[in-house]
């Protein structure tokens, strides 16, 4: 049975049904006015283009010896890191973005370089590289111009984590055909393979759709002309994917690295199994949710889209029965949050009156340590159509809690269905900025051509901003390839206009084709990641930046009754092939995630020292009640940290924070004249709290865009600044969960 059910899950890939309603708000044609669209290049093109020949298209090598099933070349986590000011902008947030995908599916974890041994210094250099294993030195990883890509930081990292090619395996041969002649003379050595002393497969099957796999065309003469084919023929247009990890990449990432659990995720379920994943039925309520199959007609679930016997279970409270404001609850267990914010996603249907209702609620601790003060926190309302929804409910906990689900009868003699519920998930990241659904996907893709686009409706950032999608189910008019959706990123006047800064700069755009994989961690979304500069204008209106008031430099559209910015994308941003595999056409629904951020704050990330001598020393670090100082007079600078002058600087970096540990003095100036916050002490324009005398540094909260854990991310320290170090207090959170990931493959051109 279990086997049936995991043979019928692996069929259920190739599907989708059509029973969603078109809800394109806007179909138009041509009218390309001069929008700029990028294109994702893989590494070894990129690299060949930078002119470089490293080792096996993107290694740095340091020595051999260092391999796979080397020991010594583990790391130990966090990895500390350092984000250099090399770094463009838009690098630095999909670095950052890169970890996010690290925390949710692995135990792999990073943290702000803090004077340690080992660590990684992610550098602008040319082309996208890194080493091997943990060289116990600072080593660099280069995220060259190109490479600011999810899944190519994802490829680099894995590199850094002790990972070859997949190619590179010794049984490749066994699945993967290198056509000799067809590679450029003097990179054959790209595709060499390792013995299995050096490197192990962690006793996993040969992955084609590894992260970690060449492309067909890399390294070709000809470009036209493929230089490695899979041996099952289907694996060709898999090979080389760039959207996320494969499943079998986070197997053996897991493997190595004796991973038991990861850092953000917190929960799913799909309902498949008879114990509801722990959730309880209310008591207290009037009835209870009915754990219930698809095989019913008109009753289907969302795991499996009603595809397989004896599976597809959701569950469903009828409203069409009984009295109104009737009511059923579904708690979770008890679940144990480390971060301060989550993100609860789920899928609904509400098929019965429109008066029914979903409500979402927490329990907290009452501070007795019974999980039991409740908190309402979001409502659903019927809207009496048939299809499955996505819904994402941001929480904002930091003890143990439970969330519950109550679904209630809003008027039963018009009901004749209820509400249904599936495919839960819960994870200690941001919620998406904007959701929008495309309905009825493959009969858009029938009756659109080529050039045609289809406009999202406008929705709002936090900060206000009016942003929109336009997506091209068959790319541009003019894009040289085709097979491929094209979907980009403009802005639309609104409401906060007036009072917003403009021209909109250094907000990092994440656009994501969600991969709607019941389990978050195995979904491989396209996404791609940029960053609006004022070095993006166009001719077209006249050399202005393209991100200055749509008002001023959009056109007018009468669907949205708002102006819409000149777009900027991908063209070739998922192929239609990639697309019908997986889950992104899960129900027939399209389903887009767009973030839309500020990053002005990772600009400068290597913080140099500020010269401290009038500021109290013993800054109280917020959430941790430790005391440290601020060294007077050192001035950081990337070269200190550098590897060769490490060494030296290391031993009285670690002296100071060991004699600084404890409380100080001021003996020059009495505590109750001066105020400890003036001049401010904190780094990286961190906010001075006046504690009780002493000095208090917090992170902003808008510049705790991503999290890590204890410390704000923004506190890059190095150099002698060891130990100013701002506890827990970043409260906001910003990431969507959703993997994001890029597509992008054709012959080179
Ligand atoms: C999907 O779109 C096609 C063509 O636009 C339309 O004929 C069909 O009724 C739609 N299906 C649903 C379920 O809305
Ligand atoms: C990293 O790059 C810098 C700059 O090119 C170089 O000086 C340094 O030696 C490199 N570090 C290592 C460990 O190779
Ligand atoms: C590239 O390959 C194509 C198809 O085999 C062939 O027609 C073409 O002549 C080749 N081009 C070069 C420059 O060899
Ligand atoms: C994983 O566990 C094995 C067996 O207990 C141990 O030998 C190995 O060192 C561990 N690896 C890491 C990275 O902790
Ligand atoms: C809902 O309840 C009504 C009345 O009890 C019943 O007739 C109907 O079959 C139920 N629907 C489902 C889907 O169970
Ligand atoms: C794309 O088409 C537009 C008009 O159809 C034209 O102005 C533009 O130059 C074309 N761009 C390219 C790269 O061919
Ligand atoms: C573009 O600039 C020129 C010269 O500065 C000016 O005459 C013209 O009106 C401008 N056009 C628009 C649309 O702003
Ligand atoms: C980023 O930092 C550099 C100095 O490192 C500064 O010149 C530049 O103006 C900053 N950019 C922004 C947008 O703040
Ligand atoms: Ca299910
Ligand atoms: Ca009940």
């Amino acid at each position: 049975m279990a086997g049936t059910r995991s043979i019928c899950i692996l069929s259920f890939i190739l599907f989708f049904v059509h029973i969603a309603a078109v809800s394109i708000k806007h179909l138009s044609k041509g009218n390309v006015h001069d929008a700029h669209f990028d294109e994702q290049k893989d590494i070894s093109e990129i690299n060949l283009a930078a002119g470089l020949d490293l080792f096996q298209g993107d290694i740095l090598l340091r020595n051999s010896r260092n391999g796979l099933r080397d020991p010594n070349a583990r790391w130990k986590f966090p990895i500390p890191y350092i984000l250099a000011d090399n770094l463009e902008l838009n690098a630095k947030g999909a670095i950052l973005y890169a970890f996010e995908m690290y925390r949710l599916k692995s135990c792999v974890d990073f943290k702000p370089y803090e004077g340690e041994n080992s660590y990684i210094i992610f550098q602008q250099f040319d082309g996208c590289w890194s080493e091997v294993g943990n060289q116990h030195v600072g080593q660099n990883l280069s995220i060259g111009q190109g490479c600011d890509y999810k899944a190519i930081i994802e490829h680099e990292i894995l590199h850094a984590l002790g990972f070859y090619h997949e190619q590179s395996r010794t049984d490749r041969d066994d699945y993967v055909k290198i056509w000799w002649d067809e590679i450029l003379p003097g990179f054959e050595h790209n595709f060499d393979t390792y013995d299995d002393n050096v490197i192990t497969d962690l006793n996993t099957p040969y992955d084609y759709e590894s992260v970690m796999h060449y492309a067909p065309f890399s390294f070709n003469k000809n470009a036209s002309v493929p230089t490695i084919t899979a041996k099952i023929p289907e694996f060709n247009s898999i090979i080389g994917q760039r959207l996320d990890f494969s499943a079998i990449d986070l197997e053996r990432l897991n493997r190595m690295y004796n991973c038991t659990t990861t850092h953000t995720f917190l929960d799913h379920c799909a309902f498949e199994k008879a114990n509801i994943c722990g959730m309880i039925q209310g008591t207290r309520d009037d009835a209870d949710w009915v754990h219930e199959d698809s095989t019913q007609p008109g009753q289907v679930d969302h795991t499996l889209v009603g595809q397989c016997t004896d599976a597809g279970y959701f569950m469903y409270f009828n409203t069409s029965s009984g009295v109104a404001e009737e009511a059923a609850l579904l708690e979770s267990r008890i679940l144990y949050p480390k971060r301060k914010q989550q993100c609860l996603q789920f899928f609904y249907k509400m098929t019965g009156s429109p008066s029914d209702r979903l409500v979402i609620w927490v329990k907290r601790d009452d501070s007795t340590g019974n999980v039991r003060k409740l908190v309402k926190v979001e409502t659903f309302q019927g809207e009496s159509d048939q299809n499955w929804k996505i819904a994402h409910v941001t929480l904002r906990e930091e003890k143990k809690f439970r969330y519950l689900f109550q679904g209630t009868k809003g008027d039963p003699q018009n009901s004749n269905g209820g509400i249904y519920l599936d495919d839960i998930t819960l994870t200690e990241t941001p919620c998406p900025t904007a959701v929008w659904t495309v309905q009825n996907f493959s009969q858009v893709l029938q009756t659109t051509v080529k050039g045609d686009k289809i406009l999202s409706p406008r929705f709002y950032n936090s900060e206000g901003y009016g942003l929109g999608l336009t997506l091209y189910p068959h790319g541009r008019i003019n894009s040289s390839s085709s097979g491929y959706l094209g979907l980009a990123f403009h802005l639309c006047s609104g409401e906060n206009d007036a009072i917003l800064e403009w021209p909109v700069e250094n907000r990092q755009v994440i656009m994501t084709i969600l991969d709607q994989d019941p389990d978050v961690r195995k979904r491989m979304s396209a996404s791609m990641v940029f960053t609006t500069s004022k070095s993006h204008t166009s001719s077209a209106i006249n050399d202005s930046v393209i991100w200055d008031r749509p008002s001023i430099v959009g056109s007018y559209d009468q669907d949205c009754g708002c102006y819409r910015s000149i777009s900027w994308g991908w063209s070739s941003f998922i192929s239609h092939q990639m697309l019908k595999r997986r889950n992104f056409l899960k129900n027939n629904d399209l389903i887009i995630f767009v973030d839309f951020e500020d990053i002005t704050y990772l600009n400068q990330t290597e913080v140099p020292t500020k010269d401290t001598r009038l500021t109290p020393q013993g800054l109280v670090l917020q959430g941790q009640g430790q005391q440290t100082s601020v060294e007077g007079s050192g001035k950081a600078s990337l070269e200190k940290a550098l590897p060769g002058s490490l060494g030296q600087a290391q031993p009285s970096r670690r002296r100071r924070s060991v004699e600084n540990t404890g409380p100080l003095e001021d003996h020059n100036w009495p505590q109750y004249f001066r105020d400890p916050c003036d001049p401010n002490p904190c780094q990286n324009e961190g906010i001075c709290v006046n504690v009780k005398g002493m000095a208090s540094c917090r992170c902003v909260s808008s510049h705790a865009f991503f999290y890590t854990g204890e410390r704000c991310q923004a506190m890059q320290v190095h150099g002698s600044v060891l130990g100013l170090m701002i506890g827990g207090t970043a409260t906001v959170v910003f990431l969507t969960f959703t993997i994001i990931s890029i597509f992008f493959q054709k012959p080179r051109q």
